[in-house]
């Protein structure tokens, strides 16, 4: 990923992250290694080691929203490289649909293994809660990348980056494609999924508050439940719905790569705009065509490189999940824990006719 623009080194500043460490360290504690409180972020009662380094022989498992998924594919193999370099063992696991019922099970077969990182992006909020708690306590490290769970249920949360900047990024996108006029839908991923309710809710909230946008009216809302046969007849039933619709959004790469195999082939080509968060692999074609003009992403490689260190960084007593807490994570550089355990990736790229053969992901 050297060269790509979105894997560039990233050295995120905080305003005294080491006065944090040796205050808490001042405070007493453990090392995450050696305990786990289970009680929310921020390791209250745990101090990090400045001086750890990285353990070896980790035992490593990244359990997606759903596998089959090209997004979560890059994740793994992002995770799975860092974890070979640290001499671990590592684990890709998952259900095929992309529910929360499904994923418990994932949870506590790897709990009953005594893993020691699992690596989680979840499909509900609240709906693991219990099982990552009975994961916890048994010693695992629970960090959740790409998809959060209610702050109190995990370690630390990788996101790839902050909603209402996605959810900006989206709206800049389709404003800047028809006009700044007209009928907008989304369609999404599942209805409980933590990260794209954000996005939904970040695009609501700019709608409201910003006039740059008084011309643009978000008329529904439809869930393709990151299926592509689902999110296909979901956005055909849009059409039939609204009429006048001008732009689809479609914040997942599922949704969105299925939306324009549905556009391509329709009277709507070229007429409704659609954009959203997609895979440049998979939407190659759809720009070649002209059914999309633009769309974003992050690197999902790089944010699985970056889920795994911070996990392996926990593990081994480098960090607790305290806001202030640096870590370095291999090439991608220096990161800063910030607030409810938050370890921020980066900006979004965007894709369209001039830069997408630069990106092969
Ligand atoms: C899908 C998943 C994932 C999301 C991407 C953009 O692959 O829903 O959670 O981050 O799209």
């Amino acid at each position: 990923m050297k060269g790509n623009p979105m894997s560039r080194r990233r050295i995120l500043r905080t305003t005294a992250p080491l006065l944090a460490v040796a205050l808490l360290a001042a405070c007493g504690g453990t090392t995450q290694g050696d305990q786990d409180d289970g009680g929310g972020p921020g390791g209250t009662d745990a101090t990090a080691d400045p001086n750890a380094e990285y353990r070896t022989g980790l035992s490593v498992a990244m359990l997606p929203k759903s596998v089959n998924n090209p997004y979560f594919e890059a994740s793994s193999s992002g995770a799975e490289s860092v974890v070979n370099e640290l001499e671990g063992a590592y684990e890709y696991t998952g259900p095929s649909d992309a529910s929360a019922s499904s994923q418990v099970s994932y949870i506590d077969t790897l709990s009953q293994q005594a893993t020691d990182v699992v690596l989680l992006s979840a499909n509900d909020p609240n709906a693991l809660c219990s099982s990552l708690e009975q994961a916890r306590g048994g010693g695992t490290v629970v960090v959740t990348f790409d998809s959060d769970v209610d702050p109190g249920c995990r370690d630390l949360f990788v996101s790839q980056v902050d909603s209402d900047e996605v959810g900006l990024t989206l709206l800049e996108m389709t404003a800047e494609q028809i006009g700044g006029e007209g009928e907008v839908a989304v369609l999404s991923a599942t209805a409980n999924a933590t990260n794209q309710n954000a996005w939904i809710d970040a695009i609501g909230a700019e709608l409201e508050s910003n006039a740059d946008y008084a011309g643009i009216e978000l008329v529904d809302v439809v869930y393709g439940d990151d299926e592509d046969e689902k999110s296909f007849s979901e956005t055909q039933g849009l059409m039939q719905a609204h009429p006048d619709l001008k732009a689809i959004i479609s914040p997942t790469t599922v949704g969105i790569a299925a939306a324009a195999r549905y556009l391509s082939g329709s009277q709507y080509q070229g007429e409704v705009a659609l954009t959203g968060l997609g895979t440049p692999n998979q939407m190659r074609e759809f720009v070649e065509d002209g059914t999309v003009a633009e769309f974003a992403l992050w690197d999902p490689t790089a944010l699985g490189e970056l889920a795994a260190y911070t996990g392996a960084a926990a593990a081994s007593g480098i960090i607790t999940g305290a806001e202030g807490e640096v870590f370095t994570a291999g090439d991608l550089g220096e990161y800063t824990v910030g607030a409810d355990g938050v370890v921020t990736l980066g900006p979004p790229t965007r894709f369209n006719a001039d830069n997408i053969d630069e990106f092969d992901f």
